[in-house]
């Protein structure tokens, strides 16, 4: 069974009908889920929107496009084909059949792991609510729409398996999804990144690069997993994940496009005047969301991990491909650590610990790499303009709040600094009071076809085929 049956209150693929208590239980969700959407989901009044729903799990034609109230989107639960002969792929467990159900003895840290991927998702249309307000174009708006529709998505993604697998507690968790909200001072959503503002577009472009790009690595872990039903959903949620990153970066692109343009115009760096967004504020900003995305990996140690692979929760990115035992109980890994010096001071460097609690760390370096071809794509845009300067991801201890380096203060270069170095400097690395004032001055709305804002470039393609003067929202 792949199709999703629209002919149901809540389309699904997992034959939702043949199950009535859970049926139930998730129609009785169904309409908090629409408050909480109406109250902390986008803002912005609209009649329609051309959305991207899904229809089946497999090949190119999973989804249909046309003009949708977004309160009439088709939330709903789908999981990629099971696969019978599905096998554990690494841990102890390694070889047995999949689980179709959980396992009592892992059921606390399944169920966790479970919650935290759930909070991000609405928590990053909490996030996003007000950019519809400032949107440079009537395609980013239409962008930001189908990305807030399928957080909210993934957000029933994960309340399936609370309510399929985990009784009273996992319905219980699926309420308090709804309830903890990002920022809030009583019950904030339970990541740092997510609790962090979106208020901006340059913001919201590099929250789809780096923030969604973590989801990408961290999904691509649980589609892993020995309990069949989550590493499924999750299979098909990295298929919707992968147009949520091409916004951040092709959003990235247009920017630095924009940018170099009036520098190259007007033979100058400085052109905030000229309202675009000078390359100093752009990398303020990187900094800023790649720093507090390498804390949404954990720490570079981690027992937490090593427990969750061991017992098979939570796997490596592309698991198959790697080429060892998939037990990793003898094996070992260098981390990013701060070690003592000669001197008794502490130093940036790195130590040897087992593979398995160095997790989080094989897991970070796989995102970072990926996060390089980001900055090199912007960094060909610079060179095709003919610009000397370049874009950099900062160093690993720069700015961080989970882990090894949380506890020091480090340069974008990987300087260790005392607090009060930081404190003089660290206006030059990160975004100050100034820039997100001089970002937020450039938001004014662009809701005319084919227009955009002056300070980005238009995309190079539309949505679906569409031109880029499409009419892909409908205000109201
Ligand atoms: N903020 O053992 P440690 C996405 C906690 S994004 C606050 O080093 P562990 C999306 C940690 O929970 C993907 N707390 O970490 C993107 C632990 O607490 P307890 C989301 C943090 O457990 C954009 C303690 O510190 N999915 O999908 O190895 C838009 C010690 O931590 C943070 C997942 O993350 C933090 N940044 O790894 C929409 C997957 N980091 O247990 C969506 C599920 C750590 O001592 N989560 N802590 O109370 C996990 O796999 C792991 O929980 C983590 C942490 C990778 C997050």
């Amino acid at each position: 069974m792949t199709r999703p049956d629209y002919a149901e209150k809540i389309p699904n693929n997992v034959g939702l009908a043949e199950d009535r208590r859970l049926q139930r239980a998730l129609e009785s969700w169904q309409p908090n889920f629409l408050s909480w959407w109406e109250t902390m989901g986008p803002t912005l009044p609209t009649q329609n929107v051309y959305l991207r729903t899904a229809i089946d799990v497999r090949g190119e034609g999973w989804a249909q496009f046309g003009h949708v109230p977004m309160i009439d989107y088709r939330w709903g639960i789908f999981l990629a084909d099971k696969n019978p002969d599905r096998r554990v792929a690494f841990g102890q467990h390694k070889g047995d059949p999949a689980w179709q159900k959980v396992p009592g003895e892992y059921r606390a840290e399944l169920q966790r792991l479970i919650v935290i991927q759930g909070d991000t998702e609405p928590a990053s249309v909490e996030q996003q609510r007000n950019l519809g307000a400032t949107a440079p174009s009537l395609y980013d708006l239409r962008n930001l729409f189908q990305v807030n529709v399928e957080e909210g998505r993934h957000l029933w993604a994960m309340v399936y398996l609370l309510h399929a697998y985990f009784g009273r507690e996992g319905r219980e968790e699926a309420e308090e999804l709804l309830h903890r909200n990002s920022g809030s001072q009583d019950s904030p959503r339970i990541l740092g990144a997510f609790n962090e503002e979106t208020p901006d577009w340059l913001s919201f472009y590099m929250f789809t690069y780096f923030t969604d790009r973590d989801g990408k690595y961290q999904l691509g872990t649980l589609k892993e997993s020995a309990f069949d039903p989550l590493s499924r959903t999750c299979e098909f949620m990295l298929k919707e994940e992968a147009h949520h990153m091409m916004v951040g970066t092709t959003g990235v692109d247009r920017v630095v496009e924009r940018t170099a343009q009036v520098m190259v115009e007007n033979d100058t760096d400085d052109v905030a005047a000229l309202g675009v967004i000078p390359l100093q504020v752009i990398q303020k900003y990187l900094n800023f969301h790649y720093s507090v995305s390498l804390d949404l990996f954990g720490g570079e140690t981690s027992t937490n991990v090593a427990n969750y692979y061991t017992a098979g929760l939570k796997g490596r990115w592309l698991e198959e491909r790697r080429k060892d035992d998939h037990k990793l109980t003898d094996d070992a890994i260098m981390v990013d650590a701060l070690v003592d010096a000669s001197d008794g001071e502490q130093s940036i460097s790195q130590v040897e610990v087992s593979a398995l609690v160095g997790l989080n760390t094989d897991l970070r370096r796989e995102y970072i790499a990926d996060c390089s071809g980001g900055v090199k794509r912007w960094n060909r845009i610079l060179e095709d303009a003919g610009l000397p300067q370049r874009l950099y991801l900062p160093h690993i201890a720069f700015n961080r709040k989970v882990g090894a380096f949380a506890g020091i203060e480090a340069s974008p270069s990987g300087q260790k600094m005392t607090a009060r170095e930081w404190e003089h400097a660290k206006g030059q690395w990160l975004p100050t009071d100034t820039d997100k004032t001089f970002v937020r001055s450039l938001m004014h709305p662009v809701y005319e076809r084919g227009k955009i804002a002056a300070w980005v470039a238009p995309p190079r393609n539309g949505i679906n085929g569409q031109p880029f003067d499409y009419d892909y929202v409908h205000l109201a």
